[in-house]
């Protein structure tokens, strides 16, 4: 019977990590020991990755290193993992800072996202000058060694970054479009699919967040792609966004792709604004960042927000936007901007269910099951199965809500696959399989459900080609209705 952990949060190690340094950084900074729950411990218990992009070479700053520490539950390498870094010269691969992101992730109990294979930005001019099938090969190549590399540390990949111009046209200065045609981005997801089965592979792109010309342009791509079986979980919508501006049909935009059966996720969030920023500036970007939050909480399939860095010193804004700036939701000198408040206020009712934790606390070890301390009957329950299948694997995301008057505190759902499928990995749940049946249990964090709440838990598996999805479902031993 295999036993699968969650692999993308490590619920226990992390609030065991979160809560120390919490305490480290409270101290720091005289912070009372009753110091609010951090956006990670609130995100976390709402089900949703709260991410940040990382420099590691910022990491020997303290008050950087205690913010990523202690706010955060995913990571993302601002620039370690882009080509240039990782394949300067052909068939040369240097994994140096890549690799320190991901040791970072790991010892900091946080998911790592990896951003970005294929690019037309931050690409060594020897890929640029190559054509045809010397072109197409060394990208598959790219795709395969660092995606071969990263293997079981990353959990989705930005497998395509920013293909698409602003009329919804193929971007036309990238040198893979210019000569490898429209197929490249099939190619490139069908070469990250088979180095890592298990990785979700999304594609990213900015100015997408509105319904719009651009953004219907990768709704149609992900669309094709189902169709057709060709690999993809999920799409990312970087959301570099202006004070005041957070667009109107932003949640519309990301349930309609979700409706199409993939994951979506803010990649990139920053919100900037002319400088110097004001109390008036800072307040509008405090709201624009409670509505992206609280919109992403509002998409069942979107799996979190990431904020494009941490302090407004080292964002790329005022680089590239003259006058420009105060992007982030720390100022430069580390100090919380009204945006802090703002995002914790987006989780508004959900209480985080990690435990008060004393100096004393031993570690907790990743493969520790969760303490579910009772499971009352259920007086009535909904479960919707959503799907993303390809050839002979497929993601599953379950949704499951309590349709009773009281709440659930701690719960088991039981199913049977009906074609023989057979579950590989497993996340936001502790599940088990024996023959067909499958058996989930609750995350650490994920164990209560209010009346009318939801929880919601996936995982990868396998199939032999029929994906027949389970007909009947049962929480804490009743009969759930199927949404
Ligand atoms: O933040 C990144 C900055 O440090 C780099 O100089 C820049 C180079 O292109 O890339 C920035 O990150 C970009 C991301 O990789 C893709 N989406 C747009 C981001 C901001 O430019």
């Amino acid at each position: 019977m295999p036993v699968v952990h969650p692999p993308r949060r490590s619920a226990l190690r992390t609030a065991a990590v979160a809560l120390a340094v919490t305490a480290a950084v409270g101290a720091a900074l005289a912070i009372p020991a009753q110091a609010a729950s951090t956006l990670k411990d609130l995100a976390t218990a709402a089900g949703k990755d709260i991410g940040f992009a990382l420099d590691p070479n910022r990491l020997s700053e303290s008050a950087y290193k205690s913010i990523a520490d202690s706010e955060f539950n995913l990571v993302v390498a601002e620039n370690a993992m882009k080509w240039d870094a990782t394949e300067p010269s052909q068939n040369s691969f240097s994994y140096g800072s890549g690799d320190q992101v991901a040791s970072y992730a790991a010892s900091t109990g946080k998911e790592l996202y990896g951003h970005t294979l294929v690019w037309h930005s931050q690409l060594p001019g020897w890929v640029s000058s190559l054509s045809g099938t010397a072109l197409e090969s060394a990208m598959k190549n790219h795709v395969t060694n660092v995606a071969t590399h990263f293997k079981g540390k990353v959990s989705s990949w930005d497998v395509v970054n920013e293909a698409f111009g602003e009329n919804g046209e193929r971007r036309s200065d990238s040198p893979f479009q210019q000569k490898l045609g429209d197929g490249y981005i099939e190619t490139a997801f069908r070469a990250a699919r088979a180095a890592d089965p298990n990785a979700k592979l999304c594609i990213n792109d900015y100015n997408t967040d509105a319904v719009n010309s651009k953004s219907t342009a990768i709704y149609n791509l992900v669309r094709d792609f189902k169709a057709r079986g060709v690999p993809i979980d999920c799409v990312g919508f970087q959301s570099h966004l202006i004070i005041g501006q957070v667009p109107s049909t932003m949640q519309q935009n990301l349930q309609r792709f979700a409706d199409l059966g993939v994951d979506v996720r803010i990649t990139e969030l920053d919100i900037r604004m002319q400088t110097p920023s004001d109390a008036t500036k800072l307040a509008t970007q405090a709201a624009d960042y409670k509505k992206v939050f609280q919109i992403c909480l509002a998409v069942s399939r979107c799996q979190g927000v990431t904020i494009w860095g941490i302090t407004d010193k080292y964002s790329w804004v005022p680089g590239v936007f003259s006058g420009q700036g105060a992007a982030l939701v720390w100022d430069d000198g580390y100090a919380k901007k009204p945006a802090y408040d703002a995002i914790a206020s987006a989780f508004g009712g959900i209480t985080p269910t990690t435990p008060p934790v004393t100096p004393t606390t031993p570690p907790v070890t990743p493969t520790t099951p969760p303490v579910t301390p009772t499971t009352p009957p259920v007086g009535g329950c909904q479960v919707t199965y959503g799907v993303n299948q390809w050839n002979t694997g497929f993601t599953a995301n379950v949704v499951v809500k309590n349709t009773s008057s009281t709440a659930i505190n701690g719960w088991t759902l039981t199913f049977s696959f009906p074609a023989g499928q057979a579950v590989t990995q497993a996340w936001s749940s502790v599940t088990t399989q024996s023959g067909s049946a499958v058996t989930v249990k609750n995350a650490a964090w994920n164990g209560s459900i209010p009346a009318g709440g939801s929880q919601q838990f996936g995982f990868n598996g396998s199939h032999g080609g029929t994906n027949t999805a389970p007909s009947a479902f049962s929480l804490n031993g009743t009969a759930c209705t199927i949404g």
